[in-house]
């Protein structure tokens, strides 16, 4: 974040009207002195007589998008951000906030402090601290349910997704939308505004404290059930409660104690950090200006071809998608359809719209279509002669200057990248399966890449509205990038200890304490056990390291997970979640006794210290490497590529809770029962030598 500007805040006049004016970019968050200006501009205002009414609006590409969450760390400023907006609730004249951006978190709790809001139509506005393990901490939790009614104030801060301006309109949080110049609208709206204004008190929208309650009684029961009662949504349904029963000024004291006991919490600490490392992630050391993009050009779609051209759809590129034969075509179309389909029966999209979206879709045999395609993405089976010989034509008919990329998760993309002609103007674009929903892109970068097409694969990703991080690759080096190199290392120590005596069951239950949705075997099952075995396969592995054969077994019998009924787990005919399948633990046990190994018993703390252990050294292993740039770039593809828990902040955060020195100690304790997964990664061995820890390197 650059430092903030000395006077972020401006005090203008316009005949009788004040406007607040403030400039910080790029967020315009509501640091310390962003706030001593407001204040002082405000007391300002109300003091000059001349000055009928205030207008508080911003320079530059949003209202406030919050608190400065840099500062949560840092010891307390005067003003707060509570103090703040009661300062402008109790100013004695009428006070317009005018939105446009993201008026988020303490940047929608200042608007609301305000007695009117009026905001452009392409406004955003939301209350999203629970997604860092918060709640509204400004007034937030009080004056919501105020202005819009119980039920939909909880559900918007449980959610914490933001909402349009004209959606905010109807349900009260807005009082006008305009589609002309904001600040003229404002400065007009305030001009109206003689008439005494509401305090907080005074504010309709009393919702019945029964209703609420018998609401709250199932929410909460909801959330347990799912896995999301956090301490964050628990509080922020209390507090809601509390804007019932109580004066505000009780309310906003019960809201300020709940806010600070949830800032200390540690999942707090682990959702800030998730959200700074997932910023860190996108910035990339190449920076040449991105080429121009429009359209796209996708080869293949089956599911992951598919996922991509939605993905690229829903934001507004043309899409030009091959497939092999008109059945390749009719699948691809209807896999498309469907999710529009699917959109429009649940109401996110209006037919229209979905109609729309399509006509940005051109579906085709041709591979000689592509030729005004900007980005080309291959994105066909996993099978290393099929993708050079599909990347080759690609290479033929791209045009100059086009971006080229490979959606291989572990092939070397070298080879592949040589495969088109053009080397130069190719990078791998990993995509997360299901690619329209999972927000994660690995960009892998190989020696050879040309800066701008590494940046315009960047910028693309960006336009995506998902993650991008980028993974260093050369040839040689293990293969694939950072996701599915953690992802292996995890799976084999799982395997060792399924080896050894635990049951996939145990295994799976740990790591779903742990956080995690799934447990490894789950995930296994789900993902089809042929494409993991097909990938051990055809990877090459030293005679000397550990592999256990268990997986290839289960393969051999046809179990092949999900797909089949069968697995790790039996799936009986419709059914989602197994049972456990006591065929695969009748044959663990004779493999176990085939190969003379004696059973142990592993406690599921046990389980969870070794699986992680595991991932934090195939972490510090890709540093050291170079492939990842910081230990957040692992962190960020852990938690969106593979569930990792965000409010654990990812394994290599999570590490700093301990030392490097014990680290590399437990590590050195098993080491010798597999060198290949065990060995302290040289970064850790460096780390523990210069006494430093993981965050020193983000
Ligand atoms: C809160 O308000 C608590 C209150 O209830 C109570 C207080 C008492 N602070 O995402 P981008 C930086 S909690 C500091 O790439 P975009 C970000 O790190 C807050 N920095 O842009 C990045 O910096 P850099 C509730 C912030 O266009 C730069 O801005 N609000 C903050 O893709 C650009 O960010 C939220 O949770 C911040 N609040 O998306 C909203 N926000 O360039 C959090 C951003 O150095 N923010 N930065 O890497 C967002 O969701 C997105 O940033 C936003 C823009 C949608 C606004």
């Amino acid at each position: 974040m650059k430092q903030a500007p000395k006077h972020p805040v401006r005090l203008e006049r316009q005949g009788s009207i004040a406007l607040i004016v403030i400039e910080n970019p790029p967020v315009n968050a509501l640091g310390g002195a962003v706030r001593r200006g407001i204040a002082a501009a405000l007391s300002a205002a109300e003091a000059n007589p001349l000055v009928t009414a205030i207008v508080i609006c911003a320079n530059g590409r949003t209202f406030p998008a919050g608190a400065d969450i840099r500062e949560f760390n840092q010891p307390a400023q005067e003003p707060g951000l509570g103090q703040l907006c009661t300062m402008i609730e109790t100013c004695s004249k009428p006070v317009v906030a005018a939105l446009h951006g993201t008026a988020l978190g303490g940047g929608l709790e200042l608007a609301m402090g305000a007695h009117f809001r009026i905001a452009s139509t392409d406004a955003r506005v939301g209350l999203p601290e629970i997604n860092l393990g918060i709640l509204p901490g400004a007034g937030g939790t009080q004056r919501l349910p105020r202005l819009v009614g119980a039920e939909l104030a909880m559900d918007m801060m449980l959610a914490g997704a933001p909402v349009s301006a004209g959606i905010a309109a109807e349900m009260g949080l807005i009082d006008r939308v305009t589609g002309g110049d904001l600040r003229e609208a404002a400065v007009a709206f305030a001009r109206e505004l003689s008439m005494p204004h509401p305090t907080a008190e005074q504010r309709g929208q009393f919702s019945d404290a029964n209703a609420y309650m018998a609401a709250t009684k199932a929410r909460r029961a909801e959330l347990k059930q799912t896995g999301q009662a956090s301490r964050a949504a628990l509080k922020i349904i209390d507090c809601v409660e509390a804007a019932l029963l109580v004066p505000i000024e009780t309310g906003l004291e019960m809201e300020r104690a709940a806010f600070e006991e949830c800032l200390r919490s540690p999942e707090s600490q682990g959702m800030r950090h998730a959200f700074f490392a997932e910023r860190a992630a996108a910035k990339f050391p190449e920076d040449a200006p991105p080429r121009d993009i429009s359209r796209i050009g996708i080869v293949g779609g089956g599911m992951m071809g598919a996922g991509i051209a939605i993905a690229c759809l829903q934001r507004g590129f043309d899409v030009t998608l091959v497939e092999q034969g008109e059945s390749g075509v009719n699948t691809a179309l209807e896999r498309i359809g469907t999710h529009y389909e699917r959109a429009i029966a649940k109401g996110r999209l209006s037919e229209a719209q979905g109609a729309a979206a399509l006509t940005h879709l051109q579906l085709t045999t041709k591979l000689d279509t592509l030729g005004d395609a900007d980005v080309i993405i291959e994105a066909v089976g996993e099978d290393e002669e099929l993708k050079l010989r599909i990347l080759k034509e690609i290479g033929d008919q791209a045009r100059q200057g086009a971006v080229l990329a490979t959606n291989t998760s572990y092939l070397d993309l070298m080879r592949l990248a040589q495969a088109t002609g053009r080397p130069n103007d190719t990078v791998g674009l990993h995509f997360f399966a299901p690619a329209q929903v999972n927000k994660l892109v690995e960009v892998a970068v190989h020696d050879d890449a040309d800066a701008s097409a590494v940046s315009t694969a960047q910028a693309l990703v960006k336009r995506l509205g998902k993650v991008a991080v980028r993974a260093k690759v050369s040839s040689g080096v293990g293969a694939g990038y950072i996701g599915n190199r953690v992802l292996e290392a995890y799976r084999l120590a799982a395997d060792i200890l399924l080896e050894e005596g635990a049951t996939p069951q145990q295994i799976d239950t740990a790591m779903r304490g742990f956080g995690f949705k799934m447990g490894p075997y789950q995930v296994a099952d789900m993902s089809g056990l042929d494409i993991a075995h097909a990938r051990r396969q055809s990877s090459p592995r030293d005679a000397d390291a550990r592999y256990v054969e268990i997986a290839d077994k289960i393969v051999a019998q046809g179990w092949l997970g999900q797909k089949t009924h069968r697995g790790y787990y039996v799936y009986p005919e419709g059914a989602r979640d197994g049972v456990p399948n006591g065929d695969v633990l009748k044959l663990i046990a004779a493999h176990r006794a085939e190969n003379g190994i004696t059973e142990q018993s592993f406690t599921e703390a046990e389980i969870r210290d070794t699986l992680l252990l595991t991932m934090v050294n195939a972490g510090a292993q890709l540093l050291t490497e170079g492939v990842a740039a910081r230990p957040g770039d692992v962190d960020t593809v852990m938690i969106h590529g593979f569930g990792y828990p965000r409010s654990r902040g990812g394994p290599m955060f999570e590490a700093d809770t301990t030392t490097p020195a014990l680290i590399m100690r437990r590590l050195e304790a098993l080491q010798a029962q597999a060198p290949n997964l065990w060995t302290p990664a040289p970064l850790l061995r460096e780390l523990a030598r210069e006494r430093r820890k993981f965050a020193d390197l983000n």
